[in-house]
């Protein structure tokens, strides 16, 4: 997440590829009509074939040549291609997740599926048989459970993600359960994309207290109480839900944990599916003032702006729309989801 979650919300699931690097040709015309928006919808409002076809296609992209492998060795498949975007963030790679789905088989008309964290929030047990970890018709579950907390880690070069320790942590190992049981990628720890030689694993590292206390439907509706982006952003993105996703399911070891690597999880797109679920519901409940809202740090974390300035409206964004094409917009142009380039639309809002 080397950019603030707006540009990832925006980004790999808003079919766009960004950059903060600047754009001097001048932002392409939006056209506002959307005639068919293609539909989000919740995992486990999926019908039974309809998730076997999306992780289906998962699978497709994972043993599809990847694009990007020319420009970074270690990219193994066309997976891989939209995680190498996110750890590089440089321009020579910009593709669009949904539509890559698409051509590996998924349904045209629904697109990324979402994965609301409020409702595997009631118990531990929720959580842990939450269909989104099903091992025949979600993304399996937990790794084995590897001892040491963040000032003793027994595991080397893992991510080190979370600022604070995880103390409810419960796991850690590699990806044990299918359909994406040994999952490898040679990405990581951050944003190391250095040739090595040993694969590397994708793990999980349970941790749902974490979760609990950061995306529980209380959490959630202070959110969406929040008056301007600047305060939504800082909360969502840093405190609440975001980092509720990304713990929960990475906790001190796991991928998801890691600020780069994060996407070589396929938990990471229904994670942040769902946050720019919450940001479109959060602009819906207003929207006149709120398409127009947009501020925060071009780099993530980046409160300060030590690094760099704020969004804005007129910030440019890179939009991969195909295969070697690019176009670039404005901010503008991608905050309301159903006017053209965006057009979808979620089943349902909080
Ligand atoms: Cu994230």
């Amino acid at each position: 997440m080397g950019l603030s979650s707006w540009t990832w919300t925006t980004a790999l699931l808003a079919l766009v590829a960004t950059s903060a690097l600047p754009i001097t040709a001048a932002p392409t015309s939006v056209r506002e009509t959307c005639a068919r928006p293609y539909v989000r919808k919740e995992w486990r409002h999926l019908t039974d074939g309809q998730r076997q076809q999306y992780i289906g296609a998962v699978q497709c992209m994972m043993n599809q040549p990847g694009t990007a492998t020319a420009t970074l060795s270690i990219v193994r498949n066309r997976f891989e291609d939209f995680l190498a975007t996110h750890v590089k963030q440089t321009d020579f790679v910009h593709f669009v997740y949904e539509k890559a789905l698409w051509a590996c088989g998924w349904d045209r008309t629904l697109g990324q599926p979402f994965w609301d964290w409020t409702l595997d929030t009631g118990s531990k047990e929720a959580f842990l048989n939450s269909p989104i970890f099903d091992t025949v018709l979600g993304f399996g579950g937990n790794g084995a459970y590897i001892p040491g907390n963040l000032s003793h880690p027994e595991l080397s070069g893992f991510t080190v993600g979370p600022p604070n320790d995880i103390p409810d942590r419960s796991g850690g190992g590699c990806l044990i359960d299918n359909p994406f049981a040994g999952l490898g990628t040679y990405f990581g720890p951050q944003n190391d994309t250095s040739p090595k030689d040993a694969l590397g694993c994708v793990r999980r590292d349970f941790s749902y207290d974490s979760f609990r206390e950061r995306a529980s439907p209380a959490q959630v509706e202070a959110a969406m109480a929040l008056a301007n982006y600047g305060a939504f952003e800082f909360v969502t993105d840093s405190q609440s839900y975001h980092p509720a996703g990304h713990w929960g399911v990475g906790g001190l070891y796991g991928t998801m944990t890691d600020t780069y690597a994060s996407p070589a999880d396929p938990v990471f797109y229904l994670h942040h599916s769902n946050v720019d679920r919450a940001w479109w519901s959060w602009q819906a409940r207003d929207l006149v003032g709120r398409e127009r809202d947009m501020s925060g740090p071009l780099v993530s974390f980046d409160y300060t702006n030590a690094r760099g300035g704020n969004a804005t409206l007129d910030t440019p964004v890179w939009v991969g729309l195909g295969e070697g094409n690019r176009v670039e917009f404005r901010v503008a142009d991608l905050m309301h989801i159903q006017k053209e380039p965006l057009c979808y639309e979620y089943e349902s809002l909080y």
